[in-house]
């Protein structure tokens, strides 16, 4: 639990901020402003925000190139960013040496002021989390938004900012993505709506297995708040069984009271049934449904593929814990376009259907990926592969790939995994993965690209991999 003498450990001076990235910088402003002295540390020589930092505190000491133990010695509250595991020796030194270690999610959820959304899950989180926000402001309300989706959450709330800013107002919600690092040491959030959209294996090389990993999503479930569940994921649906036995398709199909009183809101891809949100064929389209109410056509909506719907299911059954109304919420479903970098349509060249997934990031988000696409595929994977096992890409690959071409630090693991039935090419950079797919899609092909992996090994992250996959693609055919 929360350390309760955090604000006298802070005021004794004995606040360490560990990282300083976009996360570490936000914390040192954030308590700098509330007249709090604390200390950075950072293992990188040169951090990315210790420019910024310097020039806006130049009296907060910093302590870069290295985890200094002298910066450990006298901290009893320590701040860790997402991107530092609590298994670095110097951290669980200090933990079993009595110090609280919490997130910046943590410190915001003791002064926030709003009622907080929250949405974890291995995939379809910065989807979700956008098209909520679009339903918040489509029903007259405001939401910020942030957390793992890009902003630090500390910056939403409104006392960092200065009092001329327009968007230093209270909104109706926060909506927060959050990932597994940022809630290993997040305590008190209680949101009044969460959600673990899925869970696939990722981020192997931080957790010890995926049950490891599930533990630590769980924990978006803290408090009493309501509940969204995806019945079609059976570790989703196994562990939610630990507050409440009312998962299953029995019962009746109106929200489901668990014995703590949690309002619980379960979708599915398949017919609704005692879900509350689900899918129906009508006339050989795919509808969203709530209960017996058809809510809208797959062929009225911009975002594509199965996995598509079910973030959309999420959404709704979100919105609905929060009290937005169907007819506010439906029409963002047919206007929402997705997001940068997912799935994201370049154009027809040279006959072929062009794609960015560059945020396809793990295994689970390949897979629905290339899945989500029809006819056939050439699909460009390969970067940091995070620890991952690749074996669950080789089925959809033999069904649906006519080539795969492989880039980057774990190429050859990714090779290895899919075996002898599809031609794998390998190439050095992005221009070559570029070049050789073109050359082996055929008209009507579509071009993929979807990682499998993160991109830190040639590229700063996701966004700068997709920018130049779409950069080289328009250059060369458009
Ligand atoms: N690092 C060090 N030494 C340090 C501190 C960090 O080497 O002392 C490394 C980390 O291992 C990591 C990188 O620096 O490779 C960035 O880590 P950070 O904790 O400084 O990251 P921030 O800049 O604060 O950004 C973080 C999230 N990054 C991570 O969790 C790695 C951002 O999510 C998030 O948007 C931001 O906070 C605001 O909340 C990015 C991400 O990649 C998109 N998230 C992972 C994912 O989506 O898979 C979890
Ligand atoms: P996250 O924020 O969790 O990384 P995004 O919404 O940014 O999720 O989507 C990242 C990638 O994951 C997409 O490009 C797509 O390939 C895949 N994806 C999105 N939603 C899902 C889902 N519900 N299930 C599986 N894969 C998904």
């Amino acid at each position: 639990m929360l350390n309760t003498s955090l604000k006298r450990d802070m005021a004794e001076n004995r606040v360490l901020i560990v990282g300083l990235g976009k996360t570490g910088l936000s914390c040192a402003r954030y308590l700098a402003k509330k007249g709090y002295s604390v200390a950075v540390t950072d293992s990188r020589v040169k951090p990315p925000e210790l420019d910024t930092l310097s020039n806006e505190y130049p009296d907060i000491a910093v302590f870069t190139g290295g985890f200094d133990p002298d910066a450990f010695g006298v901290a009893e509250q320590i701040i860790i960013s997402p991107g530092v595991s609590l298994d670095e020796p110097i951290i669980s030194d200090a933990i079993k040496q009595g110090a609280n270690v919490i997130s910046d999610i943590e410190l915001f959820s003791q002064y926030v002021n709003a009622p907080v959304i929250a949405i974890t899950g291995s995939n379809g989180k910065s989807t979700v989390t956008t098209l909520l926000g679009e339903m918040v402001q489509r029903a007259g309300l405001t939401a910020k938004l942030g957390g793992n989706l890009g902003t630090p959450v500390l910056e939403l709330l409104s006392d960092t900012l200065s009092d001329a800013s327009p968007d230093n107002v209270k909104p109706d919600f926060y909506i927060l993505e959050l990932s597994s690092f940022q809630l290993e040491t997040t305590y008190s959030l209680h949101p009044i709506a969460s959600v673990v959209l899925n869970v696939s294996a990722d981020h192997m090389d931080r957790y010890r297995d995926i049950s490891h990993y599930l533990d630590v999503k769980k924990k978006i479930y803290q408090g009493e708040g309501a509940v969204v569940v995806n019945l079609d994921d059976p570790l989703v649906s196994s562990f939610s069984n630990d507050f409440s036995n009312n998962f299953s398709n029995e019962g009746s199909s109106e929200n489901k009271k668990s014995d703590k009183n949690r309002k619980i809101i379960c979708f599915t891809l398949n017919e609704p049934g005692d879900a509350v949100y689900g899918l129906r064929k009508v006339a050989g389209c795919n509808w969203l449904a709530r209960g017996e109410e058809n809510l809208i056509s797959e062929t009225d909506m911009k975002i594509k593929g199965k996995h598509n719907l079910a973030n959309s299911l999420a959404a709704l059954a979100l919105a609905e814990a929060i009290g937005l109304p169907l007819e506010k919420t439906i029409p963002c479903l047919s206007d929402f376009r997705g997001l940068p970098h997912r799935m994201q349509w370049l154009g027809n060249y040279n006959h072929v259907d062009w794609y960015n997934d560059s945020k396809a990031t793990n295994v689970g988000a390949t897979v629905a990926a290339v899945g989500a696409l029809t006819g056939k595929v050439v699909l460009i994977a390969g970067g940091e592969g995070k620890g991952a096992d690749f074996s669950p890409l080789k089925k959809i690959v033999e069904q649906k790939a006519k080539a795969v071409v492989l880039l980057g630090q774990d190429a050859e693991l990714i090779a290895h995994a899919l075996g002898s039935n599809v031609k794998v090419v390998f190439v050095e950079n992005m221009e070559e993965a570029v070049k050789s797919a073109n050359e082996l899609a055929d008209e009507g092909d579509s071009v993929l690209l979807a990682p499998a992996c993160a991109s830190f090994d040639m590229y700063g992250g996701f966004e700068e991999r997709g920018l130049d996959f779409m950069n080289i693609v328009t250059r060369l055919y458009d």
